[in-house]
């Protein structure tokens, strides 16, 4: 594994590099292979039986033997390709289940990070290096697409829905990210405090992944272009620093935040989180569980799941309950919404 890009391929910075490189160059050479036996064979051809005074073409017959031959040789190529292929892609999207949760929110045109503890980060990302990390990806306002080429991950961010992408860092340092779904530019540059503008759009919907040792010294020791030589814990303690509850003066974190939601949308009037039926079907080990609906179809609880019964109950009604939640559609935020995910999933 190596982070020094090479001619075609940006550095190694996740597990993902070897297998997906390895790939990646084998379909290269054997494309090379297969041009240069194609366009060999062609050529010798047009020489060997160029049309020459006096010699009369004869029709071939078959032949079987090549025949099944390059039939049978691409198809069982083909189906090698497609096997590394998919079995890529069930790696690349199944996160452990031990993976650090980081929620992304995209926005014309910027990112904001938010961390286990609350904290957030805007355009630059900080992960910890050997762990896996599961990015949770939602947009609020078009299509963007989170893409970290060093990881070989990319992922669209949707608004009203949550895609995620999963990577673990190999190396300790920085690899760039960027937006790799056209959402457009501003029309008006923004007047810094300077006097300078600066133009945003797309194109710098980009920043730096700081990939962090998970021990190391005091944040404030190091900064700028170096801040990922902080240790993963000081910095998330010192720097991503989790939001202060007005109400309380404590820091909060997104699922005490859903905890405190929980009872101020009275949804514990209807949902316990002890195991108890109500009203409405208990959050006690509900996330990530399937659940048997009213039709007889049965769905997994995620986060798209527990989105849509918030907003649409009535969409996939659980069975054995009477559907009578109300629609919290207009009435809950989309930080209010995964506050109370973050919640429902520590009831797991
Ligand atoms: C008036 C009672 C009532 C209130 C208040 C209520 N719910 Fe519900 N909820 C239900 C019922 C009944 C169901 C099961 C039927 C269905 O799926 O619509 C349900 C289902 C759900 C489900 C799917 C549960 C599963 O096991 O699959 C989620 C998630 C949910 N509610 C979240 C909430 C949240 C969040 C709130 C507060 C913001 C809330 N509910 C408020 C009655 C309620
Ligand atoms: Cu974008």
């Amino acid at each position: 594994m190596n982070t020094e890009p090479t001619m075609q391929l940006p550095g190694q910075w996740s597990t993902f590099g070897v297998g997906y490189d390895w790939l990646f160059y084998f379909i290269y050479w054997l494309s090379v292979v297969l041009f240069v036996a194609v366009v060999g064979a062609a050529l010798y051809f047009v020489v060997k039986y160029r049309r020459r005074p006096g010699v009369k073409s004869e029709p071939t017959g078959h032949y079987l033997l090549l025949e099944i031959g390059w039939t049978v040789s691409p198809l069982i190529l083909l189906v090698m390709l497609f096997h590394w292929g998919f079995a890529g892609y069930v790696s690349l999207t199944a996160p452990p289940p031990d993976a650090l949760d980081i929620r992304v929110r995209a926005r014309k045109w910027s990112w904001d990070f938010e961390y286990p503890n609350g904290g957030h980060s805007q355009d630059e990302l900080h992960v910890p290096v050997g762990r896996p990390v599961r990015l949770i990806l939602s947009s609020e306002d078009v299509i963007h697409a989170m893409y970290i080429p060093g990881f070989r991950v990319k992922r669209d961010a949707v608004p009203g829905s949550y895609s995620t992408l999963w990577f673990e860092a190999t190396h300790v340092g920085r690899t760039r990210y960027f937006c790799a779904e056209y959402c457009g530019a501003a029309e008006q540059p923004v007047h810094e405090a300077d006097g300078t503008d600066r133009y945003t759009g797309h194109f710098s919907m980009n920043g730096w992944v700081n990939i962090h040792p998970v021990d190391g010294p005091a944040a404030e020791s190091v900064s700028g272009e170096n801040t990922w030589r902080s240790g993963w814990a000081s910095y998330l303690e010192n720097v991503l620093r989790a939001p202060i509850d007005p109400a309380t003066g404590h820091e909060v974190t997104p699922a005490q935040w859903g905890e405190l939601l929980y009872a101020r949308n009275q949804c514990n009037t209807c949902h316990s989180v002890n195991g108890s039926a109500m009203t409405g079907p208990t959050w006690q080990h509900m996330f990530g569980q399937n659940v048997d609906l009213a039709d007889g179809t049965h769905v997994l609880v995620d986060e798209n799941y527990v989105r849509e019964s918030i907003l649409q109950p009535a969409v996939k009604v659980v069975r054995g309950f009477n559907p009578v939640m109300p629609s919290y559609q207009g009435s809950l935020t989309d930080r209010q919404l995964d506050a109370l995910i973050a919640y429902i999933r520590t009831l797991r």
